[in-house]
């Protein structure tokens, strides 16, 4: 390694801070999970961290993100500013303390701050190790200070450049491009992190602007989880509009929660420690469950809702429809495992119960419309559930989903061996023909599935396993359903949707994932759905046999271009479209209208070629997003509906080609 003496009172200086950001220049990965887009903007969010938890100690009111225009984010808050003062343990500046020391930050020593996320946000050092350049400007003590850093290397000294009457810290960086395989910024990510700072934190703004696009966002919420409450049953029919809300302090732990019901069947429940997600739970889902389930059954028997020899509601039955937030804040943070996904502090369980037990009965007593309506709702879902519990145990009993007996329309392959075998779900009788006749039969299996398969938002099990097109998908996998799934049963580890790329193809996709994302979740967890690519287009040449397939408008586009260009016939390049192609020698350019239009070797040979194909892992990390668009798809709604085909890339992700 050499270091260029620019300066000489920094060698020492870059020395050390070379050796202790080091690690996190040799194995990113460990820092930020990866150098892949979800790396690169784990950088902003350990920026955007910092401010919040400067908020959460009640000094930053608002955070701004700038994606600038030569390619450098910035992160600024309106906080204290990151003290400029000589730390007393590493005898340089707090702010270089915090650009060059691992896991420095506010959140070590005596920094005031009563709540963060802990283990959350390993820290601006991070950032500064992985970018070719930071600068960093702090708002304090009526003075500006900047400094610059490049590669995690100080290559300045915090100087006081001029005069303000603010506070606060603002970091630029430019994120290393030869660590990270892409340093393009997605508007759409950061926003969505924004949005969901401002839901968390009462009373923040934040806002970003693309200065390369022009566009520009801020979000505020009065009502904070309140509103992300509102915001989550958007497009959903709610049972009342008005929502339950308690915000409250035991011991030195925050409470906050919001409840308000839907007509839908599902629970959409967010919990949140120290505003991180906490995906797994913990002691405050527990308690607040605990809580729900009793106070609704009390109030219910208490009413006359719920005669005496009935049986009390049960717990899924009061949380059918339940969209709720719950945040909890407190001084020590402990979660279960490595990850932040499971809060264990066991007396957090004690305190979300109290709080609930008291503000959420004062709450049915005081709307007694809301109240009816909410246990009427638990009652139906009771009546409900036991007929359907009835009607697929009777089912079951006959004994539809087991027996070796495979579905007769399924095309099965020869190979046994899970790991080598791939089933195709693909739409319509026409292309399962030429699915079935261009196949591998080896290791590829062929189910096609008639039309709409049947919506399983609204449908409960029981009407689901009266579909014959879902019966033969569950004996095709082999894993059962509900208390029966096994996922060690799954006969194939590939589960390919194959639809054709065209409006309803993208339904029927969206059905069989909701099918999944529903009832097999494991399956997409562990990585077994996928989707297949067919080409948009066949570009037929004069005089050639065998023509180009193409997969996106793209790739289109250069295909001509190339075309055109290597055959030297530029000056016949016209205006119009239809005469490029043809000058380009293309007699023909056809849009793919389905894979039944496709004979069964170039479907093999366009998508479904294991060597060639591209396929599109169903990833679903965030089951809120899917959860959302799913019911909106689902819904009556039918422009929602158009605006969630055209978006429902975003739970789809991992090209595996
Ligand atoms: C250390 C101590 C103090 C504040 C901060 C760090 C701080 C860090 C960041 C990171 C982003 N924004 C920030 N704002 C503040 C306490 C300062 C004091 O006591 O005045």
């Amino acid at each position: 390694m050499s270091l260029k003496k620019e300066n000489n009172e920094y060698t020492a200086n870059q020395i050390t801070v070379l050796e202790g950001l080091e690690p996190v220049r040799k194995r990113p990965g460990m820092y930020i999970g990866g150098t892949g887009l979800e790396g690169l903007h784990h950088l902003v969010w350990e920026l955007i961290d910092n401010s919040i938890d400067e908020a959460l100690a009640g000094y930053a009111k608002h955070i701004e993100v700038k994606l600038l225009e030569d390619g450098g984010v910035s992160v600024k808050d309106d906080g204290r500013g990151i003290p400029t003062e000589i730390h007393p343990k590493t005898k340089i500046s707090t702010v270089e303390t915090v650009l060059t020391v691992l896991h420095a930050g506010g959140k070590f020593g005596d920094s005031g701050y009563k709540v963060s996320g802990g283990l959350h946000g390993v820290g601006s050092s991070v950032v500064n190790a992985l970018s070719n350049k930071l600068e960093i400007k702090v708002y304090r003590d009526g003075n500006i200070y900047q400094q610059f850093y490049e590669k995690g290397a100080p290559k300045s000294d915090l100087k006081i450049i001029g005069k303000t009457d603010q506070t606060g810290t603002e970091i630029t960086f430019y994120p290393d491009d030869t660590i990270f395989q892409s340093i393009q910024f997605n508007y759409e990510s950061i926003l969505d992190r924004l949005r969901h700072a401002a839901y968390l934190t009462k009373g923040i703004k934040t806002s970003i602007e693309d200065y390369k696009n022009k566009k520009s966002y801020s979000f505020y919420f009065d009502g904070g989880i309140k509103s992300y409450v509102k915001h989550l049953n958007l497009g959903k029919e709610v049972v009342d509009e008005d929502i339950f809300y308690v915000d409250k302090v035991v011991s030195e732990s925050q409470i906050e929660i919001a409840i308000q019901y839907t007509d839908s069947y599902n629970e959409t429940l967010k919990v949140f420690a120290n505003n991180v997600l906490n995906p797994d739970g913990g002691t405050h889902l527990t308690g607040f469950r605990a809580s729900l389930t009793r106070v609704i059954n009390d109030y219910a028997r208490k009413q006359g809702l719920l005669k005496e020899k009935e049986e009390n509601l049960s717990g899924e039955d009061t949380r059918e429809g339940l969209t709720a937030i719950i945040l909890v804040k407190l001084p020590d943070p402990q979660f279960e495992g490595q990850t932040k996904n499971k809060l264990g502090n066991p007396e957090v369980r004690g305190y979300v119960e109290q709080v609930m037990g008291e503000y959420f009965n004062y709450y049915l007593e005081e709307h007694p419309s809301v109240a009816k309506k909410i246990v009427g709702k638990a009652l139906l879902a009771a009546r409900a559930r036991k007929a359907a519990r009835a009607a697929r145990d009777n089912i079951l009993r006959k004994g539809i989903l087991d027996g070796a007996s495979m579905p007769g329309k399924l095309a099965d392959c020869s190979n046994k061996d899970p790991k080598d075998s791939e089933i195709f779900l693909v739409e319509g009788d026409s292309a399962g023909g030429s699915a079935k006749t261009g196949r591998d039969s080896k290791s590829q299996a062929i189910l096609p599935l008639r039309g709409k398969v049947l919506n399983v938002e609204r449908a409960r099990l029981d009407k689901m396993l009266a579909n014959n097109e879902i019966v033969s998908l569950i004996k095709a996998l082999g894993v059962g359903i509900q208390e029966s799934f096994d996922i060690k049963a799954l006969r194939y580890h590939k589960i390919i949707i194959m639809t054709d790329a065209d409006v309803d193809g993208s339904h029927i996709a969206t059905l069989l994932m909701t099918f999944f994302f529903r009832y097999m979740p494991e399956v997409i967890q562990n990585g077994h759905l996928y989707i297949a690519k067919p080409p948009l287009f066949e570009l037929v040449r004069q005089g050639k046999k065998e023509s180009i397939f193409v997969y996106n408008e793209e790739d289109l586009e250069k295909i001509i271009n190339e075309f055109i260009k290597s055959r030297k016939q530029n000056e016949l390049i016209t205006t119009v479209n239809e005469e490029r192609y043809k000058s380009a020698g293309f007699i023909e350019q056809k849009r793919y209208k389905g894979l039944g239009e496709m004979d069964g070797e170039q479907l093999y040979d366009t998508t479904m070629n294991p060597s060639k194909r591209v396929l599109i892992k169903v990833n679903i990390e965030d089951a809120e997003k899917a959860d959302a668009v799913f019911n909106k798809l689902m819904g009556v709604e039918v422009e929602l509906r158009k605006s969630f085909i055209q978006t429902h890339a975003r739970f789809v992700k991992d090209l595996d080609i």
